[in-house]
């Protein structure tokens, strides 16, 4: 297993359209475990094969929500999502907000409209089909990673004002980072 490279804005990798896995092999699962150490590692709750520099439509997911959302000292129900070849089939008219961030913007936050709940099909890492409505921060997030296999990143989503601030924003912290790390 090893922690993966995780390409950032305004790397062109991050703008390609992810070509469809042919065939759930070994080597898909080596990538999935390898993507799964990464995401953890970041941490992060979702992660698209693109950000590790793989243009294939794959991606993980967990959401890692503690068991008592009320008492922070609770555990976390680890529950490891994969999403191969992930399709949404039908959304809801309904439109809600949800403070988003990327692992390939770091450290930026901003609220994002989309569909309160989609239904989708996908293969698992058996290569076994699944079909399921997801509501709440589970329907969010494979729309976020599902972005990210048409290389659309979340400030996608704002006002080119907004976009513009938090692109300043996050050069502002490299530049901060660079300066603690001389
Ligand atoms: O870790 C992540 N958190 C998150 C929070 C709100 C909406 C989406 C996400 S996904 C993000 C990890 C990531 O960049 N996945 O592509
Ligand atoms: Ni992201």
């Amino acid at each position: 297993m090893a922690i993966l490279k995780i390409y950032e804005t305004p790397d062109p990798m991050l703008r390609q359209i992810s070509k469809p896995v042919e065939a759930v092999t070994d080597e898909t699962r080596a990538l999935i475990a390898d993507m799964f150490e990464t995401m953890y590692d970041a941490p992060g709750i979702g992660l698209a094969a693109v950000q590790v520099g793989v243009p294939i439509r794959l991606l993980v997911m967990d959401l890692q929500e503690p068991e008592n959302p009320d008492d922070p000292k609770s555990p976390v129900i680890k529950e490891p999502r994969v999403f191969i070849n992930p399709e949404i089939f039908e959304t809801s008219d309904h439109e809600v907000p949800y403070l988003e961030g990327c692992l390939s913007v770091p450290d930026q936050y901003a609220d994002v409209m989309r569909p309160d709940r989609v239904k989708a099909r996908w293969l698992d890492e058996n290569g076994e089909r699944h079909e399921e409505e997801l509501d709440g921060l589970l329907a969010v997030c494979l729309q976020h990673e599902m972005d990210h296999l048409e290389g659309v990143l979340f400030i996608d989503h704002l006002s080119k004002l907004k976009r513009d601030m938090v692109l300043k924003k996050l050069a502002k912290t490299r530049k901060e980072r660079a300066l603690h790390a001389a």
